[in-house]
C-alpha cells in the first residue's frame, strides 16, 4: 500500500493480515518461561509513554545521546556528505532534528526515511518535518525492521542509516548480529551506519533508569498487556501484575518483566487459549543490552562492518558509533 501527500510518501508493510502479535503471544505465552518481544509495546499509548520516559531524570540515555549529537552532528554530516537520513525505530524524532539541521546547514539535505512499526507516530512526524524543512522529501516505511528492511527505497545520494536510542540492545545477541549483517547488505561503500548504544556501567545507575520513581516505566511495561487485551480480545488484569526491572551482570543487560501478584487465569479469545500464571510467575517483556566498545567492535566485525568513529558523552554513559562496510 502506498499513499502520497505533498512531499510525503508512506509505504506500509503491516497489512491487515499481519499476524506477528498473534504468533508471538501464542508462542511466548505457552512456554514454561513466558516471554513477549518488546516491539509490541509501541501502540500509540506505548509510544507516548516511551516519549515520557525519555524526559525522566533517571533515564539518561536520551539526554546523553542528544549531547553527543549536539557536539558531533556537523562532523558526522561533513564526513559522509549525507543527502539522506534513514532512521530505524524513529519513534518521535527529536534527536533526529540535530542531524537534519546539520544536513541542511551543509546544504546536502534531500530526503528523510523514517521506519517504524508505529504508523500514527510516523505519519505525525512526517507532517511536522516537511513543515520544518521546506523542500524535504519524506518517505516513511511502516513495518518491522527485522523483516521488512527490503522495503527501504533505493538510495539516491550518500546515506546515513541511523539506529538511535540503544534500540539495538533490545535484540538478543544472535538476532543482533543477524540484523547488523542485514544492515551491512543495505550499505553501499559511501553509506554509513550511525548506531546508538547504551554502555555497561554501575548497576545502580542502570537499575534506576528502568525503575523510575514516577512509575512511567512500570506503566510502559504493563501497556503491552493492554495491547494484547485490545488486539487479541484478552482479559489481562493490568493491576494484577507488577513491574520488575533488574540488571543481569553476567549477560550485561537489563531485563524487564511483569510478575503476577496472585495466580492468574487469562483468556485470549482470538487465539482460543487460556493462559495460567502461578503466584509470582514472571513474563519477560524486554532485554536491553549494555555494551562495551570491544563487544560492539566484535559484533561489527562479525557483520562485515568496521568502526570508523566512537563518540561518547563526557561521563561515558552512552556511545554513538559510525560504522561502514569493512575495508579489506
Ligand atoms: N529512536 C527513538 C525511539 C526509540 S523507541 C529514540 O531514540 O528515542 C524504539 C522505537 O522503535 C519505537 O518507536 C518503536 O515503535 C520502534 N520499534 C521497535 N521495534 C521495532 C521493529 N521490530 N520494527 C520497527 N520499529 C520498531
Ligand atoms: C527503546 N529502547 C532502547 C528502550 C531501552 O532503554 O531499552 C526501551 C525502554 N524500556 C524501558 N525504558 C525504556
Amino acid at each position: 500500500m502506498k499513499a502520497v501527500t505533498r512531499d510525503i510518501t508512506i509505504v506500509s508493510r503491516l497489512g491487515a493480515d499481519e499476524r506477528t502479535l498473534a504468533f508471538d503471544v501464542l508462542d511466548g505465552l505457552t512456554r514454561p518461561f513466558k516471554e513477549i518481544p518488546p516491539k509490541h509495546f509501541y501502540d500509540t499509548e506505548g509510544a507516548r509513554l516511551f516519549d515520557e520516559i525519555t524526559r525522566l531524570p533517571e533515564y539518561y540515555p536520551t539526554r546523553c545521546e542528544r549531547a553527543i549529537l549536539e557536539a558531533r552532528a556537523a562532523d558526522i554530516v561533513r564526513d559522509t556528505g549525507a543527502a539522506e537520513l534513514v532512521e530505524l525505530g524513529s519513534g518521535v524524532p527529536t534527536k533526529t532534528l540535530l542531524l537534519l539541521d546539520a544536513m541542511r546547514a551543509a546544504g546536502t539535505l534531500d530526503r528523510y526515511v523514517p521506519f517504524d512499526v508505529s504508523e500514527v507516530v510516523l505519519r505525525e512526524s512526517a507532517e511536522n518535518l516537511v513543515e520544518r524543512y521546506p523542500g524535504l522529501r519524506v518517505v516513511g516505511v511502516v513495518g518491522d525492521f527485522e523483516r521488512h528492511l527490503g522495503a527501504l527505497p533505493p538510495a539516491e545520494g550518500p546515506r546515513i542509516i541511523a539506529f538511535l536510542g540503544g534500540t539495538i540492545g533490545n535484540f538478543p545477541p544472535g538476532t543482533r548480529r543477524k540484523f547488523l549483517r542485514a544492515l551491512r547488505r543495505a550499505l553501499r561503500p559511501q553509506d554509513v551506519l550511525l548506531l546508538g548504544t547504551d554502555l555497561v556501567k554501575d548497576p545502580a545507575v542502570l537499575e534506576a533508569a528502568y525503575n523510575d520513581s514516577a512509575g512511567i516505566t512500570a506503566a510502559f511495561n504493563r501497556n503491552v498487556l493492554a495491547v494484547i487485551n485490545r488486539e487479541l480480545d484478552a482479559d489481562f488484569d493490568l493491576d494484577a501484575f507488577e513491574h520488575v526491572a533488574f540488571y543481569d551482570r553476567e549477560q550485561e543487560w537489563i531485563e524487564m518483566r511483569l510478575r503476577a501478584l496472585t495466580p492468574q487465569v487469562v483468556e485470549i479469545r482470538k487465539l482460543g487459549i487460556t493462559v495460567h500464571f502461578a503466584n509470582r510467575e514472571e513474563l519477560r517483556t524486554e532485554i536491553s543490552a549494555k555494551f562495551t566498545r570491544e563487544r560492539l567492535e566484535a559484533d561489527f566485525a562479525a557483520a562485515g562492518l568496521g568502526l570508523r568513529s566512537w563518540m561518547t558523552d563526557p561521563d561515558d554513559l552512552f556511545a554513538l558509533s559510525v560504522a561502514g562496510p569493512a575495508r579489506r
